[in-house]
């Protein structure tokens, strides 16, 4: 099963936050890491005041069951050292599971395609990049078509920033 996960960052050394969270979840036994899209500098979106977050994207495949992964994906956010009881306020790391290749999940704890997904344009720009064209299930949109690439100052690119796949780990799976 491939899915698409949410990155996000606003605390502190944020590109290192984000890149820990591409290694540990690449290290987990069950987990390959496939894509990674590029970073991107964007207001926050939300109640408040908040610093700006640097927003990526990546797909994993995995066996896992939805809920699973958000157990693991949970345990990430910890030990990039993201505190309890930070939903909605800054946070060093934010891992959101947003889409499933090929189908959607839902219970009390987790939705997926992610709730908030088709309004939030600080996921769809890098979302696009590496899963432009999978579907928002139930639905007949892809991503692609929520995208609004242009004349969005709030989402900008920063390309002289780059998240590492290790070649190492990969080869050795
Ligand atoms: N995450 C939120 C709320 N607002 N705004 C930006 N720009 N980026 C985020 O990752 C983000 C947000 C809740 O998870
Ligand atoms: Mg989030
Ligand atoms: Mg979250």
């Amino acid at each position: 099963m491939q899915y698409a996960l949410g990155l996000g960052s606003n605390i502190g050394h944020r590109l290192q936050h984000l890149q820990q969270a591409i290694n540990l979840l690449d290290d987990y036994p069950s987990i390959s890491m496939l894509k990674v899209s590029r970073i991107y500098e964007t207001e926050y979106v939300g109640d408040g005041v908040q610093d700006q977050y640097l927003n990526a994207c990546c797909i994993i495949e995995t066996e896992l069951s939805p809920r699973e992964l958000l157990t693991v994906v949970k345990a990430v956010e910890q030990e990039a050292g993201r505190l309890p009881d930070t939903h909605m306020q800054p946070r060093v790391l934010d891992i959101d599971l947003l889409l499933m290749k090929d189908g959607g999940y839902s219970d009390q704890l987790l939705q997926i395609p992610h709730l908030k997904l088709c309004d939030r344009q600080f996921v769809l720009r890098p979302l696009s990049e590496i899963a432009g064209k999978w579907n928002i299930f139930d639905s007949q949109l892809i991503v692609d078509e929520l995208c609004k690439s242009e004349d969005d100052d709030t989402v900008q690119l920063r390309s002289e920033l780059n998240l590492v796949l290790s070649t190492v780990s990969r080869e050795a799976k």
